[in-house]
């Protein structure tokens, strides 16, 4: 794996003094109780976090799965990254796709590249998305980690609406789920069967977690995918699937290897939802898509 690179001592520039009896700047939560910085607007500033990351020279990788009828969101996705997604670092885009010949060519800013992967398509949705964590750990194993330092790994019906820069990177990274930032986590998704290897109790969880957005450290991605990849084919074993997927199993081991960053909902939107007051702004929404006819 890549090494640890070393900040530089940030040049001179000038930028707000952080104040410690100041208002919050957030109505969200700025700190978990493990002390894991929540990002939102607000918390950070863009141009002092550029100063910081822009001389470590980091590429940033993603990998997105486009099979069957949602190699229709291909453009869009790519096209909202390179108005978006870490702009003006080098950045490598892998796209999994049962059909190379279905990826558009979309036209790619300097320092930004886009590998296509070919995987085998399968008939049941539920085998697309639980493949995921397999595909991304063997693929961290074989090549992106000699290609990129950190790597995200996201849904692909999704649109970037606003800048995603260096505030995301950190050692392994969740999102909070929009659907649930208000509800007791009595009422998250859980899986609750406790032959399920996903399995969460009553008065355990912290926040729910979408599946759509997860990512840090390439190493760390690594050891969080294989181990989810694990955790599904122990279930499998058993004949188990899990109440909501892949989703399930992340969100069962961000239970016990708790995430060094947590990103606000303004990094897992949903456009079905209202806009509310505390999200300032929006950066990367689902669609609203066509459901039932996409999985048809
Ligand atoms: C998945 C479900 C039903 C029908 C089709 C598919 C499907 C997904 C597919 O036919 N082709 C495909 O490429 N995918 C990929 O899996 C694609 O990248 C997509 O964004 C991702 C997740 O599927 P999606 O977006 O339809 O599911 P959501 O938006 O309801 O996702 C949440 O729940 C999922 C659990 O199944 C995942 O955890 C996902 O990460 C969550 O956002
Ligand atoms: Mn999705």
């Amino acid at each position: 794996f890549r090494g640890e690179k070393q900040f530089q001592p940030v040049a001179r520039s000038q930028y707000p003094q952080p104040k410690l009896l100041e208002q919050r700047p957030t109505e969200l939560l700025t700190l978990t109780p493990w002390l894991a910085p929540i990002v939102s607007e607000g918390t950070f500033n863009p141009e002092l976090l550029q100063h910081i990351y822009q001389p470590l020279n980091l590429t940033i990788g993603v990998t997105v799965f486009a099979v069957g009828k949602y190699t229709q969101f291909v453009q869009h996705f790519l096209e909202s990254a390179e108005l978006f997604f870490m702009r003006g670092y080098q950045a490598h885009y892998y796209i999994f796709t049962h059909d190379p010949t279905a990826i558009p060519r979309v036209p790619l800013g300097p320092g930004r590249l886009l590998s296509v992967l070919p995987i085998q398509g399968h008939t049941h949705w539920e085998e697309v998305s639980m493949r995921r964590m397999e595909t991304i750990s063997q693929h961290i194993a074989k090549r992106a980690h000699q290609e990129v330092d950190y790597l995200f790994c996201l849904d692909v019906d999704m649109v970037f609406r606003n800048p995603w820069g260096p505030e995301t990177l950190g050692d392994l990274v969740a999102a909070i789920h929009p659907g649930y930032f208000t509800v007791p986590r009595q009422q998250f998704p859980y899986e609750r069967r406790q032959v399920s290897t996903a399995f969460v109790a009553e008065g355990e969880g912290d926040f729910y977690y979408g599946g759509a957005v997860f990512g840090g450290r390439v190493a760390k991605v690594y050891e969080f995918t294989r181990g989810c990849h694990m955790a599904i084919l122990a279930d499998k074993a058993n004949g188990i699937m899990a109440a909501w997927q892949e989703e399930s199993h992340l969100n069962r081991r961000f239970i016990s290897h708790k995430p060094s960053k947590v990103l606000s909902p303004e990094y897992l939107w949903d456009d079905r939802k209202p806009q509310p007051p505390s999200l300032k702004l929006i950066r990367f929404s689902t669609l609203d898509k066509d459901t039932s006819w996409l999985r048809s």
